[in-house]
């Protein structure tokens, strides 16, 4: 049984890791902003017999995250996977018409907010020689796609941190992996649209596209692999899903 601790676990890739990890029989610490929402998530999987704690904060917030991390109970300071998932886009414009805020909060929430809990969560790791960071990235970090520029460099940026971390434990047993799904249905579209439900369901019209338990489904695999295997990266697509730009729709 691993301690596996999720942020952004509320929602869609995150809320799925969450219940794919019970079902493997892991404990969970789940971290998301909304306090109510993850105590219903609690109470769903510890029905199921698994033992869950919630912490309640905004990854952005370093203060916040650092000491919710440093009074974690004793028996709940060594964990064993860190999930990197809280992140999100903010609309889809070209780069030279894009929103100052927007930017300012996919760089706070996608890069800044998972080096914290990176900065926080892996130095424990490090000190007892076991441990794994499962990153999510994008396929939109691969390479850029039409208006999407700011949220694809945060996933670059994701995949650069991953291969950084990852050569930076490299004398210990700690294990790095960074998870690009492509299109997922979940609320990520909803949120990138702000609130636009009409247009969030047009990204998914006509393909058949990714669910949260898919990716979930490799997240758990590549925490349960073989000691001696490191499965550094995965990218997982839809498949009439060639690129993060080539999507072959049905009519
Ligand atoms: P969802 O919107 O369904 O879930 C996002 C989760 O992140 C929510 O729990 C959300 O909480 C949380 N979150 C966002 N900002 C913060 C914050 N500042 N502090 C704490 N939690 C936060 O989208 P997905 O499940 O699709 O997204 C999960 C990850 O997967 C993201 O990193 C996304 O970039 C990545 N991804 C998604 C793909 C897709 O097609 N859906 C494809 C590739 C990668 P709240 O409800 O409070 O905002
Ligand atoms: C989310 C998938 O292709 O919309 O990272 O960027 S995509």
């Amino acid at each position: 049984m691993k301690t596996v601790l999720i942020t952004g676990a509320t929602s869609g890739i995150g809320l799925a890791c969450a219940r794919k990890f019970a079902e493997n029989g892991d404990r969970l610490i789940l971290t998301g902003r909304k306090e109510g929402l993850l105590s219903e998530i609690r109470k769903e999987l510890t029905a199921k017999g698994a033992e869950v704690i919630t912490l309640a904060f905004d990854v952005r917030d370093r203060d916040k995250a650092k000491q919710y991390i440093n009074d974690l109970p004793a028996e709940w300071q060594e964990i064993d996977v860190l999930v990197n998932n809280a992140g999100l886009a903010l609309g889809l414009e070209p780069e030279y018409e894009g929103s100052f805020e927007d930017w300012e909060t996919m760089i706070d929430t996608n890069i800044k907010g998972l080096l914290t809990m990176t900065r926080l969560v892996v130095p424990g790791m490090v000190k007892r020689n076991s441990g794994h960071i499962i990153n999510i990235g994008s396929v939109a970090g691969d390479a850029a796609y039409a208006n999407g520029n700011v949220y694809c460099a945060t996933k670059a940026a994701v995949k650069t941190l991953s291969d950084g971390l990852r050569i930076d434990v490299a004398h210990t047993a700690v294990r790095v992996t960074n998870l690009k799904p492509g299109l997922v249905e979940t609320n990520f579209s909803n949120t990138r649209f702000h609130g636009d439900t009409e247009r969030a369901a047009t990204v998914y019209k006509g393909i058949k596209p990714l669910t949260g338990d898919d990716i979930a489904d490799v997240a758990v695999y590549a925490a349960n692999a073989p000691e001696h295997v490191q499965i550094a990266e995965v990218l997982i697509l839809a498949t009439h899903q060639g690129s993060g730009s080539v999507i072959s729709r049905q009519a």
